[in-house]
């Protein structure tokens, strides 16, 4: 299959898994199954599911083709040229590819000056006003071209401008643009480009990321400590005309080695094979060229051999316009796509998966906590009852006496389920100041004193272990404390469960490793960017504070959902107290009420037995229906489902609507 066949079932698949747990949302609604944390669940594992992001960046010094590799690779079927590939530098600024249903078609523009203040990339993305837009027409590919060469567009500037703009160092002289004629400097027009289109792929949640060449790239440190490591896959393109070169390495050894990340897919890409193809060699010498070019560039970049894929961009685009097979073979662009496919989209699809099916998981043992208190109700009803037949009037009414006497008891033992929650929350405001936004402000702000000292240059390395040891310190303090409420929790549950019958179960506590691991990946991609000749930089005015302020919005995503997943955790405890309180004051009301039609009629004792019995079989089905929706959710072949016809009748509908909207797009492109 290939990368966009993929890509399709891939969205496929999570359109119709979202519209699964929609309907799965409603039955539990109409079952009185949905309690805080069940919707919270529900919740996120809809959000997971909707807005899961694959993003594909193509990293290379300029004129490797990274622009034209896209256009072949994804935009082929505009029959023409979308994105500006030319010879020379052409993509001035870094580009985004992707899709907001919220935002009409359009290419948003940062201009290059916002580099003199000191936010975040991410933090200009939340002003929409400070970007230029140009409107988008998908119907004529012409204009779209046309508005799309704005990403190539440069001014000249005095070297004071450049210098202040991030494009010349006087202390690193090799790595400045060449001078003008006129003593001034070229640097690009913008600083970032968001292009929003509704493009079949990008619809469903690819996004793509075309970067400028090395100075470029260097100027913006959020490319290489943000948006780069955060790519799922990134593509790295050499030219076989030029083999590898001092810059292509200086590239690689700055924005893509870092040490195994498993969730990151690297892909080598040896373009313009087409240059070798030359009428005076035969097949086999010009063969043999593009493998020894392949070999020497895996050696020098310490990769095996089959990881670099040769392939001509620029052929296989023509190919796949003029419909020619023969050149497309011969161009390997569907090699290259068939590895994109199967180790990007492949683990993606795993990585998804896995999460939904734990997600899943843990949403039928929260559900599943309901019908268990429930059944036991059931159970102890009946077991009472029981115990009544046959019995006289006077031990009847003592038993009513009894229940009206728990339940007074019950009511003023409120007190008990109080202290827990109590004590519950104590802790876990602890928790949240560990994990807290002030917290976080207080180490980033001592992280950027230390880097604006002077002489720091030697000191990088220990000042970000520093601060980042004391930030992995607060997420294990964190998980000691998360230990605690644990323990508190089991006790009190153990101690609830034994004097009222409950069934309460503490839940399990967060692991907060994954976060570690997240803050150590954030930590290297700075060092590594700080490792190789941008350290220099931090000697700079407001150089510090802006690496810092990249690195905090970084780090917010990771505590963000660090935090989010605590609450969840205190969401789960606390909703069983709740659901378990809840169904016990319902259920003193059903005893009375039993009692009292034993009193008024002969007959009212069977009956209610026999209403216990049809409910205990209501029971059982709702919990093998539960089963069934969360199993069918968490599998994934949709043809099997055909058994569960009103979730299908209403599916059919539903892709009907969508199928339209496909429709609609590919005839567009
Ligand atoms: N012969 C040949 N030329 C190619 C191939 N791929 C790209 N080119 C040409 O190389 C030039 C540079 O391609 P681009 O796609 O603009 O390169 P880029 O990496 O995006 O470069 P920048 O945008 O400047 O960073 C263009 O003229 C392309 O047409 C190829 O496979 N074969
Ligand atoms: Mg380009």
């Amino acid at each position: 299959m290939s990368f966009n066949e993929q890509f399709d079932q891939h969205g496929t698949w999570r359109r119709e898994f979202a519209l699964r747990l929609k309907l799965l949302a409603e039955w539990m609604k109409d079952h009185d199954l949905l309690d805080a944390a069940v919707e919270e669940r529900l919740r996120r594992l809809e959000t997971q599911v909707r807005s899961d992001k694959v993003m594909v960046a193509f990293v290379a010094e300029f004129s490797r083709g990274k622009s034209e590799l896209i256009n072949a690779i994804f935009f082929a079927g505009y029959g023409r040229r979308i994105m500006p590939a030319s010879a020379g530098r052409t993509t001035m600024c870094p580009t985004e590819l992707g899709y907001d249903a919220d935002v009409p078609p359009c290419l948003r523009l940062l201009p290059i000056e916002t580099r003199l203040q000191t936010q975040a990339l991410m933090e200009w993305r939340a002003v929409p006003e400070k970007w230029t837009r140009v409107d988008l027409d998908v119907n004529d590919p012409a204009q779209l071209a046309l508005a799309l060469e704005k990403v190539a567009e440069v001014r000249h500037v005095t070297k004071e401008e450049a210098t202040a703009l991030g494009f010349w160092h006087d202390e690193n002289i090799d790595d400045n643009p060449l001078v003008g004629a006129d003593g001034l400097i070229e640097v690009p027009k913008w600083r970032h480009a968001l292009i929003n289109i509704a493009h079949p792929l990008l619809k469903q949640g690819l996004v793509i990321l075309d970067t400028p060449g090395l100075n470029a790239i260097g100027a913006e440190p959020e490319l290489t400590v943000s948006l780069i490591p955060q790519a799922h896959a990134v593509v790295f393109i050499l030219a076989a005309d030029t083999g590898v070169t001092k810059s292509d390495l200086a590239i690689w050894r700055e924005h893509l080695i870092t040490e195994d990340d498993e969730n990151i897919s690297r892909l080598v890409v040896l373009n313009k094979i087409d240059t070798l193809w030359d009428s005076l060699s035969s097949p086999e010498q010009v063969q043999a060229q593009i493998e020894r070019q392949r070999s020497t560039s895996a050696e020098i970049l310490g990769l095996p051999v089959d990881q670099v894929i040769p392939v001509s961009a620029q052929k296989g685009l023509v190919a796949k316009v003029t419909r020619d097979d023969v050149l497309l073979a011969a161009s390997h662009l569907p090699d290259l796509e068939l590895a994109l496919a199967d180790g990007i989209m492949g683990k993606r699809q795993r990585i998804l998966r896995s999460a939904v099916a734990t997600g899943i998981a843990e949403l039928r043992t929260e559900a599943g906590r309901s019908i268990h208190i429930r059944r036991r109700d059931l159970t102890e009803q009946m077991d009472e009852l029981r115990g009544l037949k046959g019995k006289n009037a006077t031990v009847i009414k003592h038993m009513r006496i009894r229940i009206e006497q728990e339940q007074i008891e019950f009511d003023t033992s409120g007190a008990k389920i109080h202290a827990v929650r109590s004590v519950h929350l104590k802790l876990l405001r602890d928790v949240f100041n560990l994990l807290g936004t002030p917290t976080l402000r207080g180490e980033l702000a001592e992280l950027t004193k230390t880097l604006k000292q002077p002489g720091i240059k030697f000191g990088v390395k220990k000042a970000y272990s520093q601060t980042f040891n004391r930030l992995r310190g607060a997420l294990q303090q964190s998980q000691t404390i998360g230990g605690e409420i644990h323990t508190m929790l089991m006790a009190s549950f153990k101690q609830l469960n034994a004097e009222f019958g409950f069934s309460l179960q503490a839940p399990k506590v967060p692991d907060m490793k994954r976060f570690e691991n997240d803050l150590s990946l954030i930590e290297r991609s700075h060092l590594q960017y700080l490792g190789v000749t941008n350290v220099l930089k931090l000697s700079q005015a407001d150089f510090s504070e802006r690496l810092v302020r990249a690195l905090a919005t970084r780090l917010r995503v990771v505590y963000e959902s660090a935090l989010g997943e605590v609450e969840l955790w205190n969401k789960s405890a606390a909703s069983q107290l709740d659901a378990q309180l809840r169904e016990r004051r319902r259920n003193f009301g059903r005893r009375i009420e039993a009692i009292e039609r034993i009193q008024n009629a002969a007959s009212g004792l069977d009956e209610r037995m026999n209403e216990i019995d049809v409910q205990e079989d209501e029971l059982n089905l709702l919990d093998s229906k539960l089963t069934e929706l969360t199993s069918h959710l968490a599998g994934t072949p949709v043809s099997s489902l055909a058994d569960v016809v009103d979730l299908d009748v209403a599916l059919n509908q539903h892709e009907k609507r969508d199928a339209q909207d496909t429709v609609l797009d590919i005839s567009a492109a």
